[in-house]
């Protein structure tokens, strides 16, 4: 018996000794990969590199206390975790340094993004869901500071919502009783965003599992923490979120970064809070290094104090680990000294090996290139300038792509007046090249696969004679009531969503039918709400988080724009969020309640679906639309067609409205009039009256804006009436320009047009309030007669003489 307790304290402390020593390797293996990196970018053949230097030894804690399911969402610094992980090779993490455009080599961004922007693939090829409960996650990175956090307050969300609503419980693929932890790391100078404080309010509130690391090397680049937190000290500063005895809230830990020991001890305690209890966890990983300075961009001498320079020399935090290993006797120094000499050698292979996959692939598209260009050069007038370009290419050092095509070009563009037979096999070439390159930095924006949009089943709306006439916004919530029904992944969650039902009414009674995990208040933050949509719907689940009206879609439009509209292109299809974001906007009086910020929209916004819908009973359709796809879109319902009357469709939660298809909602012969949502009110009045006059409107409402008329209907409208007006409410030069672009650059419609295409929109300012306000600031009635009437008499002036 003794001798049984002997052996297995002797396999404790020898799986403990491996466990530290597995920690060594991967901390010094990480340092070394940023000592090598950032060589790479000073010899030129990297662009710009940011390490994890300094912040390893945490990293190896917190990869310890992660769990398959668990969810990462953090930022720059992480390679050591993701590697000891096992989610990144030292050759993928090179991969990405170099911009390498394939996805086996770089799988977290194929190439799209800068270094250190950590991801894991929730995908399969063709766009279905892995089984994510059998893997370790991380959520896409993105590069703005803190706005990793909204989405992380999603992922633990989620495990709320898959602990406590009992519908979700076959979802074994995403959850296994909620139990899988969310954890986030940021810099302690990141901290000081309106995110970081919103989402950990937001977490205590919610008693969500979500464990936040601050990595603090007292600095913001060259800005001392002083300067960042009140008191110096993010933990010092959030004391009052201290959950207590009597009161939940946070638990607040602080862990010096060299400290192995406390590390370890300090993640396992906040990871097992978290997964058992729900109980958010920040933790406070104090007196971390920057060995070599924030990045490439600038160096830390210009900033730093010597002392402090010496300090981060004498704390380095695996100077620190040796220190314990060695006194610990789990290993001598020479056996450190003989991994470390080993660590270093495998990252020099795994990073020659990455060079020599991206060079090689640039190097055999040179040599072609330049084969090429010789072949024809001894055919061509223009021998010596060909010659002297393919000279010149082959002396690039480090030639990227953009040397050979843009060599490829030059040549092209030289033998633009000799025959085909000459410069067939280069132009081919080149275009097949061109195809590869498309794919390699412009794809999928949109998804590529069976769940985009563009596959969804169409259904019309059946409506008869005898279909009730009711308010609509008793159709959205018969359709919500569907929904709620039949897809036990959707949720709604907003503002005034849960009790009342929304301040419109379309999910009342919603909630006390289907209870409170699926119809949900939330308190006054719009970042978040998106947020915790994203982090949600990476999870497999379908959120529709509400914002009450679209001028407030500017507390979440950042987020929108860099995490959600870039999801799936930034990890070339390896994750997607379909979460719908649905407000209401255009219509009502006043700065911050009447908006139409269509133009801030689009441009912002390409990679999501925007459906502009000009009646709910058109947005019903597009909302089922939206949840057969899996593609993350914005719905801007009108704000004051809640109350109009519209006839219930009889097959209300199944019907879909197509995307991208615009709807000719009256035929006319003279003029088209491009317009959407509340609009189409305004334009069809507008019609009745010149129709009395003799001119004949063709209305078109475009329904989506992204995706924008796919078949080209407008063009077809315009080869009959020859005269087009772009109409909305946004300032000028906002989505009428948009609307206006789209159809010129891609519907070949200027050989059809007998007068210049013109736009009629809101004044350029935020509109004046009251009805007198919107009819002085917005496009009326009168406004779009007169316009149209306008352009009508420039045609014909005897027939429509000057007003
Ligand atoms: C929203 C935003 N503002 C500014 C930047 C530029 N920037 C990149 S890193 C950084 C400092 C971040 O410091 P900290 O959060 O302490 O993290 P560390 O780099 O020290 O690990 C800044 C200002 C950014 N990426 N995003």
């Amino acid at each position: 018996m003794a001798g049984k307790i002997q052996d297995q304290v002797q396999q404790a402390s020898s799986i403990q000794r491996n466990q530290v020593l597995e920690d060594f390797r991967w901390a010094i293996t990480s340092r070394h990969a940023s000592l090598m990196g950032r060589k790479e970018v000073f010899m030129g053949k990297a662009k710009f590199g940011i390490f994890g230097d300094g912040k390893e030894l945490a990293q190896v804690a917190m990869a310890r206390a992660f769990q398959k399911g668990d969810f990462r969402a953090g930022y720059y610094r992480d390679q050591t975790f993701m590697m000891a992980l096992g989610e990144l090779t030292v050759q993928q993490y090179f991969a990405q340094l170099y911009a390498h455009t394939n996805v086996v080599a770089d799988p977290a961004s194929a190439g799209r993004l800068m270094n250190g922007h950590f991801a894991t693939r929730s995908l399969n090829e063709d766009g279905s869901w892995k089984a994510l409960t059998t893997q370790y996650n991380s959520a896409a990175d993105v590069s703005p500071t803190a706005a990793q956090m909204p989405k992380l307050l999603g992922l633990a969300f989620a495990s709320k919502l898959y602990r406590n609503n009992k519908s979700l419980k076959d979802l074994t693929d995403f959850s296994v009783h909620g139990n899988e932890v969310a954890w986030g790391t940021i810099g302690n100078a990141s901290t000081s965003e309106g995110m970081f404080f919103e989402s950990l309010n937001a977490a205590g509130v919610l008693q969500v599992p979500m464990v936040v690391a601050v990595w603090d090397d007292g600095f913001g680049i060259s800005v001392p923490k002083e300067f960042h937190t009140t008191k110096g000290s993010i933990s010092e500063a959030l004391l009052g979120l201290q959950r207590t005895t009597t009161e939940k809230g946070f638990e607040i830990l602080r862990v010096k970064g060299w400290d192995y020991e406390a590390l370890v001890q300090a993640f396992a305690i906040a990871g097992r809070l978290a997964r058992e209890e729900h109980v958010p966890v920040l933790l406070h990983v104090e007196e971390m290094t920057q060995p070599q300075g924030h990045s490439t961009s600038g160096s830390h001498e210009r900033y730093k104090s010597k002392d402090r320079l010496q300090w981060e020399k004498d704390w380095d935090c695996i100077l620190k680990f040796r220190e314990y290993i060695i006194s610990s006797g789990f290993a001598t120094a020479d056996h450190l000294d003989e991994l470390e000499a080993e660590a270093k050698g495998e990252v020099k292979r795994q990073k020659d090996a990455a060079w020599n996959e991206f060079n090689g692939e640039i190097k055999s598209e040179l040599d072609q290139a330049l084969a090429l260009i010789r072949l024809i050069a001894e055919k061509s007038s223009r021998k010596i300038a060909l010659l002297q370009l393919a000279d010149d290419l082959k002396k690039t050092i480090n030639p990227i792509r953009k040397d050979v095509v843009s060599t490829v070009r030059k040549c092209l563009f030289l033998l633009r007046t000799e025959g085909d037979e000459i410069k067939k096999e280069l132009a081919n070439w080149y275009n097949q090249l061109q195809e590869k390159n498309q794919d390699r930095y412009n794809s999928h924006l949109y998804s590529q696969t069976e769940f985009s949009v563009g596959h969804c089943k169409q259904i019309p709306a059946h409506v008869t004679e005898d279909s009730p006439l009711v308010d609509g916004r008793e159709i959205l919530q018969a359709f919500f009531d569907y929904t709620l029904e039949h897809n036990p992944r959707f949720f709604a969650l907003g503002e005034d969503v849960g009790k009342i039902g929304d301040v419109n009414q379309a999910f009342a009674g919603l909630q006390a039918k289907h209870g409170e995990w699926r119809v949900m208040d939330t308190s006054i933050r719009e970042c978040t709400i998106i947020g915790q949509g994203i982090g949600a719907a990476l999870r497999g689940l379908r959120p529709m988080a509400e914002i009450q009206y679209l001028d407030y879609l500017l507390y979440g439009i950042q987020l929108l724009s860099d995490d959600l509209a870039t999801l799936t292109y930034r990890t070339k299809g390896g994750q997607k969020a379909p979460l719908i974001v649905r407000t209401r906007g255009h219509r009502l009086e006043g700065v911050w309640h009447s908006g139409s910020p269509m133009g801030m929209i689009l441009s912002s916004l390409r990679g999501m679906i925007v459906c502009v819908p000009r009646n709910m009973t058109q947005a019903a359709g597009m909302y089922a639309t939206l949840l057969q796809s899996d593609e993350p879109a914005l719905v801007i319902e009108c704000l004051n067609g809640y109350r109009l009357k519209e006839q219930m469709p009889q097959n209300i939660g199944e019907y879909t409205v197509p995307m991208g298809i615009p709807e000719v909602l009256r035929e006319g012969k003279d003029l088209t009039v491009v317009t959407y949502g509340s609009m189409c009110r305004i334009v069809l009045d507008a019609a009745s009256e010149l129709a009395e006059i003799g001119i004949s409107l063709e209305v078109i409402d475009v329904q989506t804006l992204l995706p924008f008329d796919t078949q080209g209907i407008i063009g077809q409208s315009i080869q009959k009436t020859n005269r087009v007006l772009f109409a909305d409410e946004d300032v000028p030069g906002g989505g009428t320009a948009y609307m206006m672009q789209q159809v010129l650059d891609h519907q070949g419609v200027y050989a059809y047009l007998d007068a210049a295409p013109q736009t009629i929109a809101a004044q350029a300012h935020r509109p004046a309030y009251s009805t007198d306000g919107d009819y002085f600031s917005k496009p009326s009635v009168e406004d779009l007669v007169e316009k149209v009437y306008q352009i009508m008499h420039e045609s014909n002036p005897k027939k429509f003489p000057a007003l």
